[in-house]
């Protein structure tokens, strides 16, 4: 899954792609570059970020969803609105990337089980304005379980089928640094509850923070990369990345290991 940020602040990328045309022309180079999905968002969710109103997300990202559909790209909405997950499944979505596994938006499940999309249901503790205030767990990968599959059973309670649904343990959501990594270890039980698993580790601070400070991209890409091959060894369905080649090559290596090739 190749990422578009229209937005002015996502904390890797902020501000490059918030014209819809370049924005556009990024999606077509990820496609190009071997990306199967192109998550699009127009609202950051980096630590410390303030909501973005509805109407001015949806500017940012219907021509650039309506575009790449058209374009043939399968393509999911990075929102936790409920009215912009419906446009934009209405302007060519086909998936609605809620970080919040619809906790945030009361509405989201039932509109988004009205839409046929499917959903990617994160793991998620509260908003990115004050993205720690949840940081703490006595025991985090029973508590990311527990609270996952409380959100599996909201989902299918509101129509969306298991089949309909993507599991997403949320990192940097909710958790600090070792968190996060405790959180990957658990991936196995995870992809074991049934629905596909989506990781988005990209570029992400736990990375920086074994890294080092002041790693360049280059060097965040390929801790990604790393990362997502391991994701994708322990069954993930997916991942989210910024830089679609290394990540790419990454899993080309990883399963020409595990199938033999
Ligand atoms: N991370 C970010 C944004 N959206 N969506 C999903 N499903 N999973 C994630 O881990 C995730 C996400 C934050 O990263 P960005 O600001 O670089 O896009």
């Amino acid at each position: 899954m190749g990422i578009v940020n229209v937005t002015p602040d996502s904390f890797s990328d902020g501000g490059r792609y918030l014209d819809a045309d370049a924005a556009i022309a990024h999606g077509v180079r990820l496609r190009a570059e071997g990306a199967d999905l192109l998550d699009v968002g127009g609202e950051s969710t980096r630590p410390g970020a303030e909501r973005v109103g509805v109407v001015e997300e949806q500017d940012r990202v219907l021509p650039v969803i309506a575009s790449l559909a058209a374009e043939g790209a399968v393509v999911s909405i990075d929102t936790m609105n409920a009215a912009t997950a419906v446009a934009a499944v209405a302007a060519g979505a086909r998936i609605v990337n809620d970080v919040s596994g619809g906790l945030a938006d009361p509405d989201m499940l039932s509109a988004v089980a009205a839409s046929g999309a499917d959903i990617v249901l994160g793991h998620w503790r509260g908003p990115s304005r004050d993205m720690y205030a949840g940081a703490s767990y006595s025991d985090i990968v029973r508590e990311v379980t527990t609270e996952l599959l409380g959100r599996m059973d909201a989902a299918a309670a509101a129509g969306i089928a298991p089949s309909r649904q993507i599991l997403d343990p949320g990192i940097g959501f909710g958790k600090r640094g070792a968190q996060n990594w405790d959180t990957l270890r658990a991936l196995p039980q995870l992809t074991g509850l049934g629905p596909r698993v989506l990781v988005g580790t990209s570029r992400k601070r736990f990375l920086t923070e074994l890294l080092g400070d002041d790693i360049d991209l280059a060097r965040r890409d390929l801790a990604t990369a790393v990362t997502s091959a391991l994701a994708a060894r322990d069954g993930a369905w997916a991942v989210r990345v910024h830089d679609v080649t290394a990540t790419r090559d990454a899993l080309r290596v990883e399963s020409a290991w595990r199938e033999d090739a």
